[in-house]
This record gives structure tokens, C-alpha cells and sequence, in this order.
């Protein structure tokens, strides 16, 4: 895997402790369509990751993160964005490495209305509730990772093919968040 070039990805997961539930989209089109996943997506040239990752939230479900964060949690920035983790996604019929940045936002730091776009149906589901059979069947392995507050976590995800979603290695690190 570490010969293959990387492309970089995010994907912001938005939740809400309040109310105990998770902003998830179902992907209405292109690649992990008929899948629910945070939102993200590629990162353009000559722009940060973070920077994609909020152009990205706000694209694909309307919500828009803070100038300042109002709630302030462990690891997050300025705007409330905190990062959680990286996952290597390698499909061994396919010669890019997908790397893919991992945030995550309360609903008190982001503004606007959960609106659907062209990419995106977003639905509310409760922390018990979340439905990953209609997942990537990596999502199981390190969502618990995405929710303890004091770790940020390394994946490395190896599936047999970009055409199916037979996963055939997995591996997940956490370290101890500074
Ligand atoms: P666009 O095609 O929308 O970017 N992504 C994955 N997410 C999960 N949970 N598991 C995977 O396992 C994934 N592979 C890619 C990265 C695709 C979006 O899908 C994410 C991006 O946020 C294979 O531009």
C-alpha cells in the first residue's frame, strides 16, 4: 500500500449530545451511492484540508461551521471542527490509496438548516440507531473510535475491489489525543 500514490478526502460527521442522535447522508449519486456516510469529499489543489472539509459540509447538507466555536469539546479548533482520525482505504484493483480526513462538529457549533443537495439526503439517527448495514463496511470497525474524546485513531482498510464492498483487511490504531 505505501507504494501507491494517496488522494486526499475528508468527511465530517456532525453530532448532537443533546439530543443523543448523528447527522448521517445518504449518498444519492456516484461512488458509496445508496450508502449513508458523513459528508466530505475531495480535497482541491491549493486548498487546506480542513477548508475542504467545511466547504464540504456545507455543499452537500447546507450546515456551515462558526467563526467561533460556542461549545467548546476536547481537541476542537476555533470553529468547533475537531480532528478525529485518518482511514487508508486500498482497493487492490485500483493504483490510488484513498486517504480520507476525519472530523467531527457538534450541531451547537454549526449554523444554517440541513438541507438536501443533488449529493446528499442528510437524516438525523439516534447514537443506538445508527445503520450500518446501509454503511461502508469499515464504518463498524472504527466509529467507536469516532466518539471517545480522548483518542484519535489511524485506519487501514484493504477491499478486494472499487466494485464491491468485500473488505478484506482491517486495521485501527488510536493514540492518546495531546
Ligand atoms: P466523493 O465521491 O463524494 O467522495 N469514502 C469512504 N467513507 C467510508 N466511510 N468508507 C469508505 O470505505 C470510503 N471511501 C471513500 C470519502 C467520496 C467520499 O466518501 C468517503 C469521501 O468523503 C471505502 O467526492
Amino acid at each position: 500500500m505505501e507504494s501507491k500514490p494517496k488522494k486526499l478526502f475528508t468527511l465530517v460527521f456532525v453530532y448532537d449530545d443533546h439530543k443523543r442522535r448523528l447527522l448521517l447522508g445518504l449518498k444519492k449519486r456516484g461512488f458509496g451511492s445508496g450508502k449513508y456516510n458523513g459528508f466530505g469529499g475531495k480535497v482541491e489543489a491549493n486548498e487546506s484540508i480542513k477548508n475542504a472539509a467545511i466547504r464540504e459540509l456545507s455543499e452537500e447538507c447546507g450546515l456551515n461551521v462558526r467563526e467561533t466555536a460556542v461549545e467548546l469539546g476536547d481537541g476542537c479548533d476555533d470553529n468547533g471542527l475537531t480532528f478525529s482520525g485518518i482511514n487508508f482505504f486500498n482497493f487492490v484493483d485500483n493504483p490510488i490509496v484513498f486517504e480520507v480526513h476525519i472530523f467531527k462538529v457538534a450541531y451547537s457549533n454549526v449554523k444554517g438548516i440541513v438541507t438536501e443537495s443533488d449529493e446528499m439526503r442528510p437524516q438525523w439517527f439516534g447514537y443506538d440507531e445508527i445503520p450500518y448495514d446501509q454503511m461502508w463496511p469499515d464504518d463498524r470497525h472504527w466509529f467507536p473510535s469516532l466518539f471517545k474524546k480522548d483518542v484519535t485513531f489511524t485506519g487501514c482498510y484493504v477491499f478486494e475491489s472499487i466494485e464491491t464492498d468485500i473488505l478484506l483487511e482491517k486495521d485501527l490504531r488510536e493514540e492518546k489525543r495531546l
